[in-house]
């Protein structure tokens, strides 16, 4: 996949065909509205011409000496037609404006459930590249602002255009040297408009992101509450995020401030039209060659000319707006996950065996400048269970994530049942595979709903009987309302050791055939995991093992343990083997158990 800079500019569609195309099934009511706007601004220029007309009715009656009421048919229908197609244009309005909101929701809808969709569906990849809080920006704000452009940006360029269009025209169909004299000026605002666009086009880029680090800033700062409080740095986080919130304020205020640079000229453009009017139409009305009526229609209609003129600075800006948050959200409409099911993926619906191969496995992540894992090679046997142990950033939760495909070897394969992992179907594979992440997220719901998580059939009793492997019952039955507990967001309300022994549970509740912890019982107490072990060890269903631990405790009893050191495995084998072997794992022993070997070798005994 292409980095996150090419992303933004490799859009299969241009702006608006996505928009076209997110408006399916309303684009009918969308060109419906489009020409009732058309419609509706034709229509604001007949008062105007009628009043023409009256005004000129009235002239010649003084010349001809007849009275209003000998012609009141006339009146009567003028003044009927101007009340009749107001009335009628208030209501052409008022249904363009519901059609453009309806439309603009709609689309609105389908793209943020698309995204959601997407967005889920990603891989690791993506989520250790897009931080929350800019996600979270994406499918709000800059939704927003793609709404926003459909429901008013649109429909200001379509009513300006006919409005200044229907004006210019009439003016040139009743008198087109007045009208050219007026309309010549016109061209100068679209100078001044396209040197806005250049102007303001970075501003709304950078302010879209100002805005996305600020949301992102809160993000972190909320869910990370914990850290800042055990701190007490509340004062300072306060201080940076007004920090954030006054420099997004600012570029907000300069991004508005642009318009004003260019709003002098505008505005005095479109002033200088009723003065050319003024000027020329006296003058032509003094030469005989245009009626008072005209005059009046010219100069009721001057606004027609001058306010499209003078709203094109807004709808700039908005469209600009719309541009920096379109793009922002057409790259993760466009994204595409880079691990997903090969065309030929095998189905595998049932269990596996659980027999899992490294095969000389290295990786590097992309981001990173330095193999994590090199040339890494094991082999588990259908229900084994195999410890991996080394010190911190060797590599450990690295070489896991590669079972279930959540990253690929950089070289070598990794086989389950004896088939590379990238040739089965993507969810065939992880529904087999029950893992217990080693930071644990619980969702805000009971903590039978979150064993359950994994499996939405499985029964009160089952819960039990998985809470019950995990040690998990013992407080469970403590809390207030047992399993109907609701635990908060990140398990808020539970202790460390509580929530990893939540997660055990739901890893096993999927009775899965390769089950993988990854450092599941650092928190729980030594009594506690050696329950956890014992239960492991009598599972009422197959499975094979892969547990990460830093406690010889846990790792004693695995079929094999691997010693991983800077990406590598440098001893393997049973407890027995490694501690008669001398080297980084007996050394491990001593440190943790604080005794010689030889009485070591005796606890060994003893615990088993
Ligand atoms: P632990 O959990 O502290 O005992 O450490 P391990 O053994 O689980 O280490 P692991 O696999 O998380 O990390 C191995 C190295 O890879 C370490 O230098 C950090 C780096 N690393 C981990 N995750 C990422 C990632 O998403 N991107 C990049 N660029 N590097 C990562
Ligand atoms: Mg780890």
């Amino acid at each position: 996949m292409s980095n996150k800079a090419d992303r933004s500019i490799l859009f299969p569609k241009s702006r608006f065909a996505w928009l076209w195309e997110n408006m399916a099934g309303k684009r009918g009511l969308f060109v419906a509205a489009l020409i009732g706007t058309v419609v509706y601004n034709i229509l604001q220029l007949v008062v105007p011409f009628f009043s023409g007309k009256l005004v000129d009715l009235f002239l010649s009656l003084n010349e001809s000496g007849e009275t209003l009421s000998e012609n009141a048919h006339t009146f009567y229908f003028f003044i009927g037609m101007m009340v009749g197609l107001t009335l009628f244009r208030v209501i052409v309005v008022y249904l363009t404006c519901m059609a453009f909101e309806h439309v603009s929701q709609s689309a609105l809808f389908k793209i943020r459930n698309f995204l959601y969709d997407k967005i889920q569906r990603q891989d690791m990849k993506f989520y250790s590249t897009y931080r929350t809080g800019d996600l979270m920006t994406r499918v709000t704000g800059d939704l927003d602002a793609v709404r926003h452009n459909i429901a008013w940006v649109i429909r200001s360029i379509v009513e300006s255009f006919t409005l200044f269009g229907a004006a210019a025209v009439y003016f040139l169909v009743m008198d087109w040297k007045l009208a050219l004299a007026i309309l010549v000026i016109s061209p100068l605002i679209f100078v001044i408009i396209f040197r806005f666009r250049k102007t303001v086009a970075p501003k709304h880029a950078l302010l879209r992101e100002k805005l996305a680090g600020m949301n992102t800033y809160a993000q972190e700062n909320i869910s990370g509450n914990r850290v800042v409080k055990a701190f007490a740095r509340e004062d300072y986080e306060i201080a940076k995020f007004d920090g954030a919130n006054n420099d997004y304020a600012q570029t907000n205020i300069n991004t508005q401030y642009t318009w004003l640079k260019f709003y002098p000229y505008v505005e005095s453009i479109a002033n200088l039209m009723p003065i050319v009017l003024l000027v020329i139409g006296g003058v032509f009305i003094i030469n005989g060659d245009l009626s008072m009526g005209e005059y009046v229609s010219f100069s009721g209609l001057i606004w027609a000319i001058a306010n499209p003129m003078r709203q094109m600075g807004n709808i700039m800006n908005e469209f600009q707006r719309f541009n920096a948050a379109s793009a922002k959200v057409m790259e993760i409409y466009y994204s595409e996950p880079e691990i997903v099911d090969a065309p030929d993926a095998i189905s595998h619906p049932g269990r596996f065996d659980g027999s899992i191969e490294f095969d000389h496995v290295s990786f590097q992540y992309e981001d990173g400048n330095l193999p994590v894992l090199k040339d890494v090679s094991f082999k588990a046997r259908p229900g084994e269970t195999i410890a991996i142990i080394g010190e911190t950033g060797c590599g450990k939760t690295s070489l896991i994530q590669m079972i279930p495909r959540f990253y690929e070897p950089t070289s070598g394969h990794v086989l389950v049942d004896g088939v590379d992992v990238s040739r089965y179907k993507l969810e065939d594979l992880r529904k087999n595979i029950g893992l217990a992440t080693q930071d644990v997220l619980l969702y805000s719901d009971t903590i039978e709903g979150n064993i359950a998580y994994g499996v939405s059939h499985l029964t009160a009793q089952e819960v039990v009987k998985f809470a019950r492997y995990s040690a998990a019952e013992e407080f469970i039955l403590k809390m207030p309302e047992g399993y109907d507990t609701i635990v908060g967001e990140r398990g808020v309300g539970l202790s460390g050791g509580q929530k990893q022994r939540i997660s055990l549970a739901r890893a096993l509740a999927i009775e899965p055939s390769i089950l993988i912890l990854d450092d599941t019982t650092s928190a729980v107490d030594m009594e506690t995991e050696k329950h956890i072990q014992h239960s492991l060890r009598d599972l009422d269903f197959k499975c094979t093992k892969i547990i990460i631990a830093q406690r010889i405790s846990t790792t004693k009893f695995a079929d094999k343990i691997l010693v991983l050191k800077d990406g590598r495995i440098i001893e393997e084998g049973s407890h027995e083997e490694l501690v008669a072997k001398g080297g980084y794992y007996r050394d491990l022993v001593e440190l943790q158990l604080g005794e010689s070997v030889e009485a070591l070798k005796g606890s060994v005994n003893i615990a088993d």
